[in-house]
């Protein structure tokens, strides 16, 4: 028989920690296979673990391999994960078939919050939660990661969503969902590669204790997820300039190129890494790198409530 795509199997590093109380954070595997060129996502791989030990938790890289989903990678997974060019991108509604099939994938936000719920972890890393899409009224393109999170209870950690959406609306989308989000010393809702969306959040929190106390007390609430808004320093930001120059050239190619579905993000990601020459990729890596710690210091001061 098959698994269940909701009983994931543990690495023993991963399952220990569980086990003994631990923190741990889950990472997922998506903004590796398809949202970093190789090689460099299997540098960032390794460095995205170290800063959530950096933080003081144990990482859990998230992927379905053969169909079966793994919490916690092995340094032969990870390789696989990051090399495998035709490696699949699976949201919730995929993983049916990947585990009935047998297939492997790369898991993104929604079905990485979902598999790390099943495993029992509070606390998710990321680096943009995918959302509501530029002319999504034309094209219905809303990403199932919220959704995913409006059922979900865990923390996840991110530089706000990213910013070749449509932000405002993603707002609207996540209060109309009830997911709770909070600025990390800021009430300026973070726009990934740029410090400040131009959105303002109702809430900051200004420790990772507060946050951990606003996870617990959203478990005591509703089904659903924080959303843990955790903005770049403004001189470590990609120069909003050129941000808003390569984003504009990114999506008229994706139009261009007449690109739908799952493969949107992807295109326009690899599209922006290109025309500003590496800067995208250096701060993506680097907002990711800042959220894993934050997560590790938040999963650690939520261990030390339970
Ligand atoms: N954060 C990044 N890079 C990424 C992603 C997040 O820094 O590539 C991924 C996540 O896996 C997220 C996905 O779930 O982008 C959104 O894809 P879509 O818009 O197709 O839902
Ligand atoms: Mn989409």
């Amino acid at each position: 028989m098959q698994p269940s795509p909701l009983a994931p199997v543990l690495s023993p590093e991963v399952a220990d920690a569980l086990n003994a109380g631990r923190p741990v954070v889950a990472l997922e595997s998506t903004l590796l296979a398809h949202g970093l060129p190789r090689p460099d996502n299997r540098t960032a791989a390794d460095d995205v673990e170290a800063a959530v030990r950096a933080g003081g938790a144990v990482p859990a890289t998230i992927a379905v391999l053969d169909g079966v989903p793994h919490v916690g990678l092995t340094a032969a997974e990870v390789d696989r994960v990051c090399a495998d060019e035709g490696l699949a991108k699976l949201g919730v509604r995929d993983l049916p078939v990947a585990a009935a099939l047998g297939l492997s994938g790369a898991t993104t936000v929604s079905s990485t919050a979902l598999l790390a719920e099943a495993a029992g972890i509070a606390v998710f890393a990321t680096g943009g939660l995918g959302g509501v899409h530029r002319h999504a009224n034309d094209t219905f393109d809303e990403s199932a990661d919220l959704t995913a999170l409006s059922r979900t209870s865990l923390a996840v950690v991110c530089a706000g969503v990213k910013s070749i959406l449509d932000v405002p609306a993603t707002l609207e989308r996540l209060e109309s969902l009830s997911v709770t989000v909070v600025g990390f010393g800021t009430t300026t809702f973070p726009g990934f590669y740029v410090a400040d969306s131009g959105a303002t959040l109702d809430w900051a929190v200004d420790s990772p204790e507060q946050a951990a106390a606003v996870l617990a007390a959203r478990t005591r609430t509703a089904p659903g997820a924080v959303v843990v808004a955790n903005p770049l320093p403004a001189d470590e930001q990609l120069d909003p300039v050129l941000h808003d120059r390569v984003i504009a050239d990114a999506l008229a190619a994706a139009e261009a190129a007449g690109v739908r579905g799952k493969a949107v993000t992807p295109f326009v990601l690899d599209h922006l890494h290109r025309a500003s020459e590496g800067a995208t990729l250096a701060v993506n890596v680097r907002l990711v790198l800042r959220n894993a710690e934050l997560a590790g210091r938040i999963a650690a001061a939520h261990a030390a409530l339970r």
